[in-house]
């Protein structure tokens, strides 16, 4: 087995101690019941919430944010604390019975394995809803017009992104998709991908981009540059589906081929995709590399995500 480069295990370990602030800020983010009959629905969210997770979104956020000069906490952190509700609400409901019907994930049992199918819808609901609010939120900081323009702008792009032009879209696609007998075109595996998976990475991307005042050619370079890493993390995705470590992902492995899925992997074959996933990661961080600021980190992640194993 090849020795594992120190550069890769600080990164990794890098990406703990980010995903670690993140946990702690989202704490802050929480609901707290007011009520007895609030106590269920506010433990089922913290469950979800609370339960770990590369926080690969809001990292995404942040650093972009980062990269176009944006600074301090207030207009970012609520719309990263939103991306994560809204990222964990799609996982919630993933899991369910009516959808994969997983019970196991971020190394523990899924929401509805423990608190019910019931309750598992509700906690996805509530989340969704609490991202909007928190969202929402980042409205009572604005002084300024540019301040309102930019703040309306990320909010519009999280609506949109998470909704039928984006996630939702992607997901119903997907689910008409297992129904298909014939193989999956091209096109249908774009439109999924990039929708199911792509579009929350696009949102955190862009929305890092015009909180921080990114100009409208540099949000489009944004935008290739996340539709490539978001089906560069898909795929990867479907590849260790096959070839990952159940322990390791924290999540259950094999789910694709037991529901007959087709997915790129089982359209090009296992070494095809890893060079996909190459391929679309080189020319991400090639769309970086031409873009203002200092973008060393968020190559770095892209490198990783290529050869990430959870
Ligand atoms: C509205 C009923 C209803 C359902 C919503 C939209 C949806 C269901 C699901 C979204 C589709 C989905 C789960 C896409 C998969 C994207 C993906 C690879 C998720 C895993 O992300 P990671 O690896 O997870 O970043 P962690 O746990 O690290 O945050």
């Amino acid at each position: 087995m090849m020795k594992e480069k120190t550069t890769d295990k600080a990164f990794r370990e890098l990406m703990k101690e980010k995903a670690a602030v993140i946990d702690e800020m989202l704490a802050g983010y929480i609901f707290h019941p007011a009520c007895d009959e609030q106590e269920l629905i506010a433990e089922a969210m913290r469950y979800s919430l609370l339960a770990g997770g590369k926080r690969l979104r809001p990292i995404l956020m942040q650093e972009t944010y980062r990269m176009f000069g944006g600074s301090g906490t207030q207009f970012i952190e609520p719309f990263m604390a939103a991306m994560e509700m809204i990222h964990t609400y799609s996982l919630v409901h993933d899991d369910l019975p009516a959808m994969d019907n997983d019970e196991y994930r971020r190394g523990r049992r899924t929401t509805w394995a423990v608190y019910g199918d019931d309750m598992g819808i509700l906690t996805g609901d509530a989340l969704l809803n609490a991202a909007y609010e928190t969202a929402l939120s980042v409205l009572e900081v604005c002084e300024t017009p540019e301040q309102y323009r930019r703040v309306s702008r990320a909010l519009g792009v999280l609506a949109a992104n998470a909704g039928v032009r984006g996630m939702i879209g992607g997901q119903v696609a997907d689910m008409a998709a297992e129904k298909q007998k014939e193989p999956l075109t091209g096109q249908q595996i774009n439109y999924i991908y990039w929708n199911k998976t792509g579009a929350l990475i696009e949102a955190s991307m862009i929305i890092g981009a015009v909180l921080a005042g990114a100009t409208l050619s540099h949000q489009e370079d944004i935008s290739l540059c996340a539709m490539d890493i978001g089906m560069a993390f898909q795929i990867q995705d479907d590849i260790l589906d096959i070839v990952g470590d159940s322990a390791e992902l924290g999540k259950s492995v094999g789910s694709d081929a037991a529901n007959g899925k087709q997915t790129y992997v089982t359209a090009h074959g296992l070494e095809q995709a890893g060079a996909e996933v190459e391929r679309l990661s080189n020319e991400a961080i090639g769309i970086l590399q031409k873009l203002p600021g200092d973008h060393g980190f968020l190559e770095t992640l892209v490198r990783y995500l290529i050869h990430r194993r959870s």
